[in-house]
């Protein structure tokens, strides 16, 4: 057997560069770059390896370990999982500084491939830096948290354990069902020892999507449900998106006039003013979809996690509706009061399309529709119209943003009240044009998240919308955008504090307190005014401050004619967000307290805690 010598390193980097994903008929790289932040974990090893091989696979250095993971989930949601990248970083805190991404990609069934540098396999020099030193047990290292939040781990302890550990990793991350990160603690040691590997462990390797056809019996029992069923609701899910099964999803419900509402997973599944498009769905959906929801007799869920967001806190859903869970993981499928159909959305939507013959639902139902629709569409268009106030809504600067995005451009949010105001007014043509991290909901994720998006996607102008908390949560990836010349589009909506939790707290009946800057403990004279375009443009990006929606407006054309990272801010409202839709979201209020705000806010609570029983 012909055997080439290398390090467990320079195999690793060798190993994926020999992986491929075909996409539509064209071979492309399957890691399309890894990104580094090096110590003396990684350093000599794993960056000895990645300097010799530039050229073919880029390394990129970022400025925070979390940033940079962030970075690589955004490019891989982008691309629908097809393509992605790896992160490595040194042992210790480099390291732990990614578990919360990895959890980030674990939640959203993302792949990536992370590569933390771990302490030594043979234990000589311990304890090093950075070493925690578990008490108890010699076998845990710090590296050890990724473990609840991989899909896959390995420690490669002998560099020949790459040979049985690699094709596992490869399956994981390109598995539709299994899909999400994979973590190879790499011993810095180890990454430095040489084996004589085979020749062919290094071919080139084609990954094809995998689809998997519906087991006939539950296909069957799936359409003698929607036959029986007169008015039945569609859930479009994040799997759509993954599935490629957006034409057949149109040609279904097209066919059939079904009513869709999009999760925020799902978002842009069908064009926003697609006839059969109701909105969105749940606690921070349209209420077109919602009242749809409380009355459906089917829900026909497809590729979706039905997070409590989707389902409204299972409130929402009318008791007596029959569910049907059409997802790739039997994991899924079984969830709620669902009747499984395991399989690939694509496949699948086409096959119960050429089942279900001459059925449709009862006119009525489709006129129903059709009319929430239309009031719908027109609550957002108030919405999002500029009142001229010095203090903008959420709702206004969505408006503003939407205004100024083109057919392909994306916007990119993940936490804070945003989500809910873009997953309500949030309007797209581009299947891929509206990027929300709302598994994890994760603040910090929107700015690296845009430049994750960005290198995926580099003829789409990019948006980032981000609150005031969240952007001084995490930002220093505005730099590596700045250097790499990826350029995103930042608008910061400055409300001086955290917004949306305040107004939880209110409606749990608590009094304001540790969430807007002005209830937190501070200084006398209160809490210093940031100066969110200054901090942007010491971080070499062009930035500047606007007083309303108008100046907005032209600052955001300034924006797209920039060809480096532009952060726009503004102050805005914190205590308005759009009333319209929505539904209850279950946070637990105590049953005990000295205000009675509380104990009225635990009344309501009870009340929609029963209308969940209901559909327990
Ligand atoms: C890492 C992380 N910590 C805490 C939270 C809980 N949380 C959700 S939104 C939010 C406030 C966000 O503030 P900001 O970005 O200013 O948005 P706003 O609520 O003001 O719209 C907090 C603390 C979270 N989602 N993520
Ligand atoms: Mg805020």
């Amino acid at each position: 057997m012909n055997t080439v010598r290398l390090t467990m390193a320079q195999a690793v980097v060798r190993y994926m560069m020999a992986q491929k994903v075909e996409i539509d008929g064209e071979l492309k790289p399957m890691f399309a770059g890894v990104w580094a932040i090096f110590g003396h974990g990684n350093v000599a090893g794993l960056g000895e390896a990645l300097y010799h091989v530039q050229d073919e696979l880029p390394t990129y250095r970022a400025h925070n370990e979390q940033g940079m993971a962030h970075a690589a989930i955004a490019y891989a949601k982008t691309l629908n999982r097809r393509q992605m990248m790896a992160c490595t970083a040194s042992a210790g805190p480099g390291s732990t500084n990614m578990v919360t991404a990895a959890a980030v990609a674990h939640v959203n069934r993302l792949p990536v491939l992370f590569l933390p540098g771990d302490t030594f396999a043979t234990r000589m020099p311990d304890p090093v830096l950075q070493q925690v030193e578990n008490f108890h047990d010699h076998t845990l290292t710090s590296n050890d948290c990724f473990k609840p939040v991989s899909r896959f781990f390995d420690r490669i302890t002998r560099p020949e354990q790459l040979l049985t550990s690699l094709p596992q990793a490869m399956r994981v991350l390109t598995d539709p069902v299994e899909c999400g990160p994979v973590t190879l603690a790499m011993p810095q040691d180890v990454q430095t020892m040489a084996y004589d590997y085979p020749e062919h462990f290094f071919a080139e390797k084609v990954h094809r999507l995998r689809r998997q056809s519906p087991d006939q019996q539950e296909l069957a029992a799936a359409i003698e449900l929607i036959r029986q069923s007169r008015k039945p609701l569609v859930v479009a899910g994040g799997g759509v998106h993954y599935s490629g099964a957006l034409s057949e999803l149109d040609t279904l419900v097209s066919t059939y006039h079904l009513p869709v509402g999009e999760t925020q997973a799902g978002k842009g599944a069908l064009p926003w003013d697609h006839e059969q498009n109701m909105g969105t769905i749940g606690v921070t959906g349209a209420a077109s979809t919602n009242a749809l929801t409380a009355e459906a007799d089917l829900i026909i869920a497809v590729g979706t996690r039905l997070g409590d967001f989707a389902s409204g806190s299972r409130a929402m859903i009318n008791p007596d509706a029959r569910l049907l869970c059409l997802n790739v993981a039997s994991f899924d499928a079984v969830k709620h009061k669902g009747q499984p159909l395991v399989g690939d959305a694509r496949l699948t939507l086409s096959q119960v399309q050429w089942a279900l013959g001459d059925w449709q639902p009862d006119g009525a139902w489709i006129e129903k529709a059709a009319q929430l629709r239309a009031e719908w569409n027109k609550t957002v268009d108030i919405a999002t119209t500029d009142r001229g106030t010095n203090l903008p809504t959420d709702a206004e600067v969505v408006g503003a943003v939407n205004r100024a995005a083109g057919e392909k451009d994306i916007v990119v949010c993940a936490a804070g009240g945003l989500p809910g105001e873009l997953q309500k007014l949030w309007r797209t043509r581009f299947d891929r044009g509206y990027h929300m991290e709302y598994g994890y909901s994760c603040m910090g994720y929107e700015l690296a998240g845009g430049l994750g998006t960005k290198m995926a996607k580099p003829d789409s102008e990019v948006f980032v919308m981000v609150g005031d908390g969240s952007y001084l949560m995490l930002n220093s990836e505005i730099a590596t955008s700045v250097m790499l010349g990826h350029k995103i589009i930042a608008v910061v909506l400055d409300n001086r504090g955290f917004g949306c939790i305040h107004r939880l707290q209110q409606f749990c009946g608590g009094p304001g307190f540790n969430n807007l800057l002005d209830d937190c403990l501070t200084v006398e004279g209160g809490a210093p005014k940031t100066d969110f375009a200054a901090h942007a443009a010491a971080l070499g990006a062009r930035a500047e401050k606007v007083n309303n929606i108008e100046e907005l407006e032209a600052a955001l054309q300034r924006a797209k004619a920039s060809n480096v990272s532009y952060v726009i801010t503004l102050d805005t409202d914190p205590l308005l967000d759009t009333k319209e839709g929505g539904s209850w979201w279950d946070v637990a209020v105590p049953e005990v307290s000295e205000r009675s705000e509380v104990e009225e806010a635990r009344k309501r609570y009870e009340s929609y805690k029963a209308r969940q029983w209901q559909n327990m």
